[in-house]
């Protein structure tokens, strides 16, 4: 499977994603494809919508107490659903299809999480600290919303604006 990132303003990141049946090897090789994808691009987290599958399958794989990654620590939801969520929370986020641009989102704090692993298992997570705030920002792709748009009308202009420059001058000096 060749994945390639979708990048913000492609309006595939726009499209919801459906919720997955058949927990077959398609469903698989998806998730086997993805991981190196948001290894290789310095990712902790990646809904399979960023690489134009429109699935409700994500992947995340947050650094330990050394900063390392480490496939012992990927965890796959399939079909998640926040069942129960309280906190607030403000965390400096990213994305890998909106790339070099980094902003201040507030979040809940502490949420639950139902959803299925690779073979339709059903499982259940309490997640705080950083494993939340990225599950709150991936589940947001299967509903095809991205983190710019919770931004302040001002905010999302100076964004607007700075991520043209940086498109601009990424094709510049490259390609
Ligand atoms: C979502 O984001 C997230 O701009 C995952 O040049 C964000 O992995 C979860 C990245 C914040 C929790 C907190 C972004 C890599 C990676 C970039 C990412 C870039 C290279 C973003
Ligand atoms: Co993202």
């Amino acid at each position: 499977m060749n994945l390639k990132i979708v990048e913000y303003p492609d309006k595939k990141l726009r499209e919801k994603s459906v919720k997955v049946e058949k927990f077959d090897e398609e469903l698989h090789k998806l998730l086997d494809a993805m991981y190196p994808v948001m290894i290789n691009t310095n990712g902790i987290g990646l809904a399979a919508i960023q690489v134009a599958h429109a699935k409700q399958v994500l992947i995340l794989n947050i650094p330990d107490e050394n900063d390392e990654q480490s496939e012992d620590n990927l965890i796959e939801m399939v079909n998640p659903v926040i069942t129960n969520e309280t906190g607030e929370t403000t965390y400096q986020e990213g994305c890998l299809s909106v790339p070099s641009f980094y902003e201040d989102i507030n979040r809940s704090e502490v949420v639950t999480v139902n959803y299925q692993d690779r073979d339709g298992n059903t499982k259940t997570v309490e997640a705080h600290g950083l494993l939340s705030v990225a599950i709150q920002h991936e589940i947001d792709h299967l509903n095809g919303v991205l983190f710019v748009d919770k931004l302040s009308y001002s905010r999302r202009k100076k964004f607007e604006k700075e991520y043209k420059k940086f498109q601009k001058e990424r094709n510049t000096t490259k390609k």
